[in-house]
C-alpha cells in the first residue's frame, strides 16, 4: 500500500513537552491515499491517549507518528541508519494536543491538532490530517467538536481551534456535489464519529465515484479529473519537501523487541 506522507510543520511556540526542540523544523506526519484533497484540510487528527515518538531523520528533521510507522519509515531511506529509528521523546497524543501547525496546500494558514478517537494506531502514522469536505470520518468528528463544548473543554481546545473551520469545496462528484462528505453524511443520518457501520457505508459510496469522476475545483487543477491530478499534486509536494512517499507492509508480523 502506497501513501503519500503529508509534512505539517509545527510552529512556535512548541507545547511545553516539545521545547526542547525549539529550533529544530519539528513535522507531525499524516498518511493519506488521497494528496488531491490536502488543498481542503482543515485540522489534523491525534489520538490523545496514543503513544507517539519524535524521532530524528537524515536530513536533521524531526517526524512525529507512531513508533511502529517510524520503524517502517526507517528501512525506507528516512533515517541514517538503515532499520535503525533515532528517538529523541515519546510523546503522548495528549502532550501536543492543540498544537499550531503549517500544512501544504490549505488555504487555512494556521490548522490545529483536535482529539480523534477512532484512529487506529496500526495504521498509517496515527497522525491523520482532516478533509471533511471529502471525509466523511473527518466531517463527522469536526461536527462532533463543533457541536459540544465539554468535549473540546475536555481535551483543552479552544474555540478559535475549530470554530472558524468550515469545509472546504475542492472536489465536484457528479450525484454528490462539492462538498460529498457532508451530502453522504445527511443522506445516512450520521450522528457522530462513533456511527461506525454508516461510516464505513458512506466511504464506500464516495471512494470510487470521487476517483473516477471527481472533477477538481481549485484554483491551478480546475475542471481536471481527479484520477489524472492524484500523481502531479503528489509530486509537487515531494518536491517541495511538504511530502514523502511511504510503503505500508501489507501484513506485519509482530516482533518480540515491539
Ligand atoms: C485525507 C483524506 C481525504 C482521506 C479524503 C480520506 C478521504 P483506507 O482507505 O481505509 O486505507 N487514515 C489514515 N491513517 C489512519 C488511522 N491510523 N486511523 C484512522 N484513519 C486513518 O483509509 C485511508 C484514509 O484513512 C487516509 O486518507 C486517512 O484519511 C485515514 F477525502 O486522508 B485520508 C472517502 C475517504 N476520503
Amino acid at each position: 500500500q502506497e501513501y503519500t506522507i503529508i509534512k505539517m510543520k509545527l510552529m512556535a511556540p512548541y507545547p511545553a513537552k516539545l521545547k526542547p526542540l525549539e529550533g529544530k523544523s519539528v513535522y507531525l506526519v499524516a498518511a493519506t491515499l488521497r494528496p488531491e484533497t490536502m488543498f481542503g484540510q482543515t485540522n489534523c487528527w491525534i489520538h490523545p491517549d496514543l503513544t507517539y515518538v519524535a524521532t530524528e531523520m537524515a536530513n536533521g528533521e524531526i517526524f512525529v507518528c507512531t513508533r511502529r510507522a517510524a520503524r517502517n519509515m526507517s528501512y525506507q531511506g528516512f533515517t541514517k541508519n538503515d532499520g535503525k529509528v533515532d528517538v529523541v521523546m515519546e510523546l503522548k497524543g495528549m502532550d501536543f494536543m492543540g498544537a499550531a501547525l503549517h500544512a501544504p496546500l490549505t488555504s487555512f494558514k494556521v490548522i490545529y491538532t483536535l482529539p480523534m478517537l477512532t484512529i487506529k494506531e496500526d495504521k498509517g502514522t496515527g497522525v491523520v490530517t482532516s478533509v471533511p469536505s471529502d471525509a466523511p470520518d473527518d466531517y463527522a468528528a469536526l461536527r462532533d467538536l463543533k457541536k459540544k463544548q465539554p468535549f473540546r473543554e475536555k481535551y483543552g481546545i479552544k474555540d478559535e481551534m475549530v470554530l472558524p473551520f468550515e469545509p472546504v469545496p475542492i472536489i465536484d462528484i457528479p450525484g454528490f456535489g462539492n462538498l460529498s462528505a457532508v451530502t453522504v453524511c445527511d443522506e445516512l443520518k450520521i450522528q457522530s464519529q462513533n456511527d461506525k457501520d454508516k461510516l464505513t457505508e458512506a466511504k464506500e459510496k464516495v471512494y470510487l465515484k470521487g476517483f473516477y469522476e471527481g472533477v477538481m475545483l481549485v484554483e491551478g487543477f480546475k475542471g481536471q479529473k481527479v484520477q489524472d491530478v492524484k500523481k502531479s499534486i503528489q509530486k509537487i509536494m515531494v518536491e517541495k519537501n511538504e511530502a514523502a512517499i511511504y510503503m505500508e507492509p501489507e501484513k506485519q508480523v509482530i516482533s518480540r523487541s515491539g
